[in-house]
């Protein structure tokens, strides 16, 4: 097992890394950016090292700086987190060549998936359903503007470097594609110095529907119960939920078969996320592969009782999957993402927190960097805290989220929580009764944009 880990993070995936490194008696570093030197992370860590200023470029994902804090620091692992390092197929290959374990997938399978483009190709080589679409990058109008014709209005184009929404533009008409081809290539252009667009029919009225899996270097792999992700706003999710209410159990197997059997074939490791569109004939589609631990892994860890992070760093230590075949579910569960921002605008709101209180209580789970008296420096997303609440079934785990919301007081800074009140209030979600245009519906109808 490995001796000391370096978690090459901020914020509470930081925090939610450590926790685990404890457990498993590992010892950890942060690293850290100078505005970020007061942060919880730094605190609990064993040992902690300054690796930049506040732009993330010369700290958290400057390369050489992570990697000197490594050595200094003699770690024999890296955690990457999310967002960062942690889909960085060149990071990787760098660690692994000065010896440092990287917790996440080989280089190579991180290759693949970081194309999108090209990951849906190798996943329907892989006997995955993909969305039908261009097959090749666009490159320019005029063979975007065949291939839409081929596929039929609605398109969407992405970002072939992209994932998450960056450089991803819906077109309805053939009136509109020129303009929304140069302006998804001008985002991907600017968000991942690569302009490189796919297009794929846009599904209307579809489920954004994930599910996890875990593999270990032996050859065992296991894929998990479903995550509902289809409350998103500009492509950033909101809240999620397991099991989904829209997937009855037929589906679910199947899902979780299609994926175990595509991992199989690529020889996927460590934890991952494969994400589908499901569409009203519940007909499932390959979207992407997220090579990395996700913000939204507590409701899995929740209904399984699990822990996804731990499993995680055994794996990349050589461990064999303590995972049980069997493991049964039990309840359901819902996170909701609270964000320093104004709750109707959705502008950001970074500041000084000055008072804080947190909910808690049986099956509640808070997972946070935040305290009283914390200023939250602006150089970074907006996550403030993690809700996540379980319950018996639906409906009790959504009363119980409502309720610890409302025992929840942030002063100083701005938050989403009246957004998530407004949403576990609405009939519609109540019911489990919505898809991918939900919250846009509902900002519209409640008079905002
Ligand atoms: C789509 C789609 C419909 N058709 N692709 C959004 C995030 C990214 N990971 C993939 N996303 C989507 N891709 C095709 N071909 C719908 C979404 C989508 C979405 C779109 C508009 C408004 C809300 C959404 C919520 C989830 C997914």
């Amino acid at each position: 097992m490995f001796l000391k880990i370096l978690v090459a993070n901020r914020g509470e995936i930081a925090l939610r890394i450590i926790r685990s490194a404890k457990l498993l008696g590992i010892k950890t570093v942060a690293v850290y950016s100078e505005p970020d030197k007061n942060s919880l992370h730094v605190m609990l860590a064993d040992e902690k090292i300054c690796i930049g200023p506040s732009k993330s470029t010369d700290s958290y994902l400057n390369i050489p700086n992570v990697l000197s804090a490594a050595d200094i620091t003699k770690a024999d692992a890296i955690h990457p987190g999310y967002g960062f390092l942690a889909e960085s197929p060149r990071f990787a290959d760098i660690c692994e060549t000065h010896g440092i374990t990287f917790i996440g997938p080989p280089a190579s399978i991180m290759k693949i998936m970081a194309d999108k483009n090209n990951a849906r190709q190798e996943m329907k080589k892989a006997r995955l359903p993909i969305i039908p679409g261009s097959d090749k990058i666009l490159s320019n109008t005029e063979e975007a503007k065949k291939e839409a014709q081929k596929i039929g209005y609605p398109v969407i184009l992405k970002a072939a470097a992209g994932g998450g929404g960056k450089g991803m533009r819906i077109v309805r008409t053939s009136g509109q594609l020129e303009g929304q081809f140069a302006i998804a290539q001008g985002e991907a252009k600017a968000a991942f110095d690569n302009s490189d667009l796919y297009m794929e029919k846009f599904i209307q009225g579809a489920h954004h529907i994930e599910i996890q899996v875990i593999a270990d270097l032996k050859g065992n792999i296991m894929a998990l119960t479903e995550r509902e992700c289809s409350i998103q706003r500009k492509y950033q999710k909101v809240l999620e939920e397991t099991p989904s209410p829209y997937i009855d159990e037929k589906l679910r197997k199947k899902m979780i078969k299609a994926v175990e059997e595509a991992a199989r074939t690529i020889g996927y490791q460590s934890l991952g996320t494969f994400e589908f569109l499901v569409d009203d004939k519940k007909q499932f589609y390959f979207m992407e592969a997220n090579t990395r631990v996700q913000v939204e892994h507590p409701i899995t860890e929740f209904i399984y009782d699990i822990d996804l992070i731990k499993e995680q760093i055994k794996i990349a230590a050589g461990e064999k999957l303590s995972l049980k075949n069997d493991m049964k579910i039990s309840g359901h569960s819902i996170e909701c993402r609270i964000n320093a921002e104004d709750a109707e605008t959705f502008i950001p709101s970074p500041g000084k927190i000055d008072f804080l209180t947190l909910p808690g209580g049986e099956g509640i789970r808070v997972d946070t960097a935040a305290y009283s008296g914390w200023e939250i420096p602006p150089f970074y997303d907006s996550l403030l805290a993690k809700i996540i609440a379980k319950g018996p079934n639906r409906k009790e785990a959504v009363d119980k989220i409502r309720t610890a919301l409302e025992m929840t007081t942030v002063v100083g800074v701005k938050t989403n929580i009246p957004l998530h009140l407004a949403i576990l209030s609405n009939n519609d979600f109540k019911k489990g009764n919505y898809d991918i245009q939900f919250l846009t519906k509902f900002l519209k109808s409640a008079g905002r944009r």
